[in-house]
């Protein structure tokens, strides 16, 4: 790595600099941008986020639908020396309201559709940042659910913001970018923690190139003839690689979907736009599976690879999509620390069921209880050391320090390695819960459950649906004199869904006398899984 260096330059402006301007970096539905129109919107980007007061290492929020305007935005702060905070879009008020106060963001960018979401989040934190909203462009699908709306332009009475095309319009095109080392905090990535409140993992400059070379250019392959479709958003690690920074390192093409990635709007836009690279979860590419009205369904007649990551990939569903496209899924395994995948199946050389051997330029290493490595065929903790590790969460020393010990990261994940150097995963070692390759941690689903008044109280694991996928299962304790029923389960259900992020809500519900507890009165989760 160079000392001096900026990933925005590495990422947008070369391409241009190298006579790559007039390649398509990005497709959209209703538009496509090429480097040339990304490099200069990036670049106002940058002069507008200077522009409204943003001094280097402040954080900039990102909370928008995949599209170029991210990309642009992403890049800018960077660009500009600040921080950009790419947030999920699917989270509540409170979520936000914790992220904003967390981070002291001083401009938050936000997706027309997303604003009045946003609302109560920016009433409460003491310092709010300037709003910029930025209008999703208009899809020629058919509509894509309650969050997605794009096409549709939304301008907030309740919140006083700017419009993101009238601030790039005044910006300059060229700024100067800001003197930063590969070593300076470029982003940082929120993860969610096992008492609910998201840990910010603080990444450099250097980290994005970093898993550029190592992962998406070295195992997955990624050329600068390809077309990549990430159904996973940009703003969770694993999209933010597939869809952004692995084509841009080669100057290839990224195609963005706006809207929520069902099996349907997945598949119109892999007939529509053909990429060569997919890139999906277990719980998408099991649905897609199983969908009746896609059965006829050819998906994209370029497809070359696909790739799985977020929770383990079960065998049967890597075998049937394979019988059905074709074309192989690599199942491979990361983090929002590690910043992507560390640990993969390759190319001629994918076993499924497992998650593959370390990917080159990271080193994995299995430890059991007495701190030791563990012998093959013994389960052991997962660490990982690499050159894209987080430095450390923002502002939580505790979590920090049990979490990353010098070069190595604890996953907090249990695998086994075969005589052969397969990695297979054995599950988590704490209670956290993977639902469609999001986190989900029990004990928020618990809190939200016991703020019913017919609840006791409650207890939530993890149970395996028909194709082998983890949801959230709910044991719950009524409150004296209220009686357990299919109505009252329907509406614990949707009372949780008005609480939390909707992928959250406990998938079934159990009406039980009394939970199982420690001495000590902890539950014990082990014994419901059971
Ligand atoms: C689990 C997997 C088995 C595992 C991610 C690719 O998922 C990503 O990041 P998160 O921080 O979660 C990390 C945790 O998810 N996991 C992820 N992939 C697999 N378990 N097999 C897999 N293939 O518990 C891990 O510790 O949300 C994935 C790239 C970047 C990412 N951030």
């Amino acid at each position: 790595m160079p000392r001096h260096y900026n990933a925005a330059v590495d990422f947008v402006d070369r391409h241009v600099a190298e006579g790559r301007g007039d390649r398509v970096a990005f497709v959209e539905d209703a538009r496509t941008t090429t480097y040339a129109q990304l490099a200069e919107l990036t670049s106002r980007a940058a002069t507008a986020i200077r522009g409204l007061g943003v001094v280097p290492e402040q954080r900039v929020m990102l909370c928008l639908h995949d599209t170029a305007d991210f990309a642009a935005i992403f890049f800018g702060a960077m660009r500009a020396g600040a921080v950009a905070v790419p947030v999920n879009t699917l989270l509540t008020a409170d979520d936000y309201a914790f992220m904003l106060e967390d981070s002291r963001a001083r401009v938050l960018f936000v997706s027309d559709a997303l604003v009045e979401k946003l609302q109560p989040a920016l009433a409460k934190v003491a310092k709010p940042p300037r709003v910029v909203v930025v209008k999703s462009p208009a899809f020629t699908g058919p509509s894509g659910g309650a969050d997605s709306a794009p096409g549709e332009t939304r301008v907030s009475r309740t919140v006083r913001h700017l419009m993101f095309e009238d601030v790039i319009a005044s910006s300059a095109p060229e700024g100067e970018v800001a003197p930063t080392t590969c070593d300076d905090v470029a982003f940082w990535l929120y993860s969610s923690g096992s008492t609910g409140a998201p840990k910010g993992a603080i990444h450099l400059h250097s980290h994005l190139v970093h898993t550029a070379a190592l992962y998406g250019k070295g195992v997955l392959g990624v050329r600068e003839d390809d077309v990549v479709f990430s159904a996973a958003k940009l703003f969770f690690a694993y999209g933010l690689g597939n869809a952004l920074t692995f084509p841009l390192h080669v100057g290839a093409t990224a195609v963005l979907m706006a809207e929520r990635p069902t099996p349907a709007s997945v598949m119109r836009t892999l007939a529509k736009h053909r990429p060569t690279i997919f890139c999906g979860v277990p719980t998408l590419f099991a649905s897609m599976l199983a969908d009746r009205a896609l059965a006829e369904a050819k998906g994209s007649a370029r497809l070359r690879v696909s790739i799985s990551a977020g929770e383990a990939l079960p065998k049967h569903t890597g075998e049937k999509w394979r019988e059905r496209f074709g074309t192989d899924i690599l199942d491979g395994i990361g983090s929002t620390e590690m910043l992507h995948i560390f640990l993969s199946n390759r190319h001629g050389d994918v076993r499924y069921g497992t998650s593959g051997k370390p990917v080159p330029g990271y080193d994995v290493k299995l430890v059991g209880d007495d701190g030791e490595e563990t012998p093959d065929g013994e389960e052991g903790s997962l660490w990982v050391r690499g050159p894209s590790s987080c430095v450390a969460y923002w502002n939580q020393r505790e979590k920090s320090l049990a979490t990353f010990h010098g070069p190595w990261t604890r996953t907090g994940d249990r695998y086994v390695r075969d005589s052969e150097g397969y990695y297979t995963y054995a599950g988590r070692s704490d209670d956290m819960l993977k639902v469609g390759g999001i986190w989900v941690s029990p004990f928020e689903v618990e809190s939200a459950l016991s703020a019913h008044e017919a609840v006791l109280e409650a207890a939530v694991v993890g149970h395996a649906d028909g194709d082998g996928l983890v949801k959230p299962r709910a044991f719950v304790v009524l409150a004296d004199g209220r009686e357990g029923s299919e109505a009252l389960c329907a509406e614990l259900q949707a009372f949780v869904k008005t609480k939390l992020a909707m992928y959250k809500y406990p998938r079934w519900i159990e009406f039980t006398k009394e939970l199982p507890k420690t001495a000590t009165g902890k539950i014990q989760r082990f014994k419901l899984r059971a």
